[in-house]
Formats: structure tokens, sequence, C-alpha cells
């Protein structure tokens, strides 16, 4: 059977990409940091045949231990500080996690690397925000890089030396160069999911305003659930390389929010929206796009849900989900 191990196995991603890799057979192990971490309890409650590992992108000698551990034939490096909002407050911890937590996993997969018939091959988790301020529209894998967020630069910085340890030392290394990609398991800081959560309370009157930052940022959403199989199928081609995944469509804060009201049912949502300051970044990345031609003609990808889809299934999630609370909270169960 494939082995993979998987980093920010906790997360969204780390959770759709474990379920891929088990329905094609995997053994399937996730790095969980910390001690007595409560994210990885919940993860052996939802996916139980992940063997847990502990290490931490900050500790290179606990990675090398963990591949040693492991011996995966695809190592997924999903784990960073992701949170942009976040990056600005705590800098230099973003830069060690998402940045030089990248060059560390690539030094412990040099080390224990795999036999030479078969070795191990490396997914990087790179970002839209690497294009911050846009140089081009859309955004493809020759766009030059600038970064608008401590966030972005670390990314930057992940997704260079990625290239540079393929350059320089034959490993299996690729890129993925992802655009937003959102689910009913995103992290509730994140804009998407703030607002169908919000949505859904709204609708159930367990909640009466939603606080936001900036309305008009413009961002290219796809559905995470189809976002793991293209870096599945990144590792699974002759040579390494790097690729942009991305719907190629853009749509504003604000069109992701009246969609998200629509789909509960209310028309009039700025009755409901306030902005605060509190929530606007230093520096915006205003207009992302990407253009994912080099994935579909290569890697034969392609996004399987709408935006218009996307929407409607997180709040049909959240609604569900906030009922389903709110009822126990009410038995007392
Ligand atoms: O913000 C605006 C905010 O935090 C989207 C991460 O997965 O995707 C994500 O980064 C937009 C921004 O995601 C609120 O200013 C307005 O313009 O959901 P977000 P992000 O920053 O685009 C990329 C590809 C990654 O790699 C990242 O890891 O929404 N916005 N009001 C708000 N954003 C948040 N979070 N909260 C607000 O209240």
């Amino acid at each position: 059977m494939p082995r993979a191990l998987i980093t920010g196995i906790t997360g969204q991603d780390g959770q759709y990409l474990a379920e891929f890799l088990h329905a094609r057979g995997y053994d399937v192990f996730g790095l969980v940091k910390g001690q007595n971490n409560p994210r990885g309890v919940v993860l052996q409650e939802e996916l139980p045949f992940v063997e847990v590992v502990s290490g931490d992108l900050q500790d290179l000698l606990s990675l090398v231990a963990a591949l040693e551990y492991s011996q995966p034939d695809e190592i997924y490096n999903l784990g960073a500080m992701s949170f942009v909002a976040l990056s600005f407050r705590q800098s230099e911890l973003t830069a060690n996690v998402t940045g030089v937590g990248v060059l560390r996993m690539l030094e412990a997969m040099r080390l224990v690397g795999g036999n030479d018939n078969n070795p191990m091959r490396f997914y990087q988790a790179s970002s839209s925000e690497m294009f911050g301020k846009v140089r081009q529209t859309p955004q493809n894998e020759q766009t030059p890089f600038y970064p608008r967020s401590p966030y972005g630069v670390a990314k930057v910085f992940g997704h260079d030396i990625t290239v540079n340890y393929r350059d320089s030392y034959g490993l299996f290394a690729c890129s993925g160069i992802l655009f937003n990609h959102e689910s009913p398991r995103r992290g509730i800081e994140f804009v998407t999911r703030k607002v169908t959560n919000a949505v859904a309370r709204i609708k159930l009157g367990l909640q009466h305003e939603l606080t936001l930052g900036r309305l008009d940022p413009q961002r290219d959403w796809g559905f995470a659930g189809d976002y793991v199989a293209a870096m599945w199928q990144m590792l699974q081609q002759d040579e390494p390389d790097d690729y942009v995944v991305a719907t190629g469509e853009t749509h504003s804060v604000q069109e992701f929010v009246e969609l998200a009201f629509r789909a509960a049912g209310i028309d009039d949502w700025r009755r409901y929206v306030r902005q605060d300051e509190r929530y606007m970044r230093p520096a915006e990345v205003d207009v992302l796009v990407g253009d994912p031609s080099k994935a579909a003609a290569v890697l034969g990808w392609k996004r399987t849900v709408t935006f218009p889809e996307l929407v409607e299934m997180m709040v049909v999630h959240d609604l569900e989900h906030e009922g389903r609370k709110a009822r126990r909270a009410t038995s007392g169960a």
C-alpha cells in the first residue's frame, strides 16, 4: 500500500486529502503538533484511519523522526499559520512555520529520502496570496510575485525554496499555487465560513448582526474537496512541476454575502451587516483570479462545484449544524 504523510492534517485541506488518499488505498499518517492538542483528539474521532505522528514544522529533528517512522512515498506539506490577518500580528511565527518550516521538511526529506528506486515525493501548499498586488491578470505559473502580508512573504519563501531544492538536489518536489478554496470544514476565522455561520445563526434567531471588514476585495473561490485531487495528481506525474489551481472566476466578498443570505431565504442582507475597521488589514489584496489551464491540460484537473453551489453547500451545512447545537443546548443534552 502507498504511504502518505500530511502536515496540517487537522485543517480543512488535510481532512479532505486524508479521505481522498484513504479511498485510494493509502496508509495515511498525519503530523500533529503540541502536547495533548485538542484538534488531534477531534481528528481521531473524525478520521480514525489516520495514524497520528507527533512533530512540529519548527523542529527539524521531529520531522526527521516523523519521516523515519512513517516512511512515506508522498509528503503533503499543508501545515502553516494560514490566517493572513493574524500574520500581521504574529509575523515572526508566520515566517518560522509557514516559511522556514518548508525548508525544514525539505531538509528532513533529503536526510531520510526513501530509496533510490522510490524516492519520496513532496507537495508544497503554495498560495495565490503570493501574487498579492497583482502584476498580471489572470495569474498563472509565470506571474511575478508581490506578496502583501507576512503570510504571503513566507509562502513566497516556501515556494522558492521548493523550486530551489528541486533544481539543486533533483528532489521530486511540486508546488501547487492554490487560490482560495472553501467548504463546510473551513475555519470560522476565514470570511466565507464566518459569513455562512453568521447567516445560519441569524436565520435561527441566535445572532442579530454580522461584522465584517472590507466588502470589495475579490477572490477566486473554489471547493476544497476539488483542490485536494489536484495535489495528488501533481505527485503522480513523471516530472515534478508547479501548477496554479483555481476556477478562473472572481467574486467580491459582498457577492458572497448576498448569495449566502439569499440561500437562507433572507433578501435584505444590508440590515444585518456592519463594517468595522478591526477586520481591515494594513495591506489588502484587492483582486485575485487564477488561470488553471496548465492544471487542466497536464493533470486533467477541473472543478466540480460552482460558486453559487459552494455558497449554498456551506449555508445548508451551517443551518443544520447550528440548529443541532441549539436543540442540544435547549434539551440540556
Ligand atoms: O479573506 C476580506 C479580507 O481571510 C478574504 C487563506 O486560506 O486564501 C485565504 O486567504 C477576503 C480578504 O482569506 C473579513 O480582507 C472582509 O480580502 O477569508 P480570508 P484570504 O486572506 O484571501 C489564501 C489563498 C490563503 O492561502 C490563506 O491561507 O475577505 N474580509 N471582512 C474578511 N476576512 C476575514 N477573514 N474576516 C472578515 O471579517
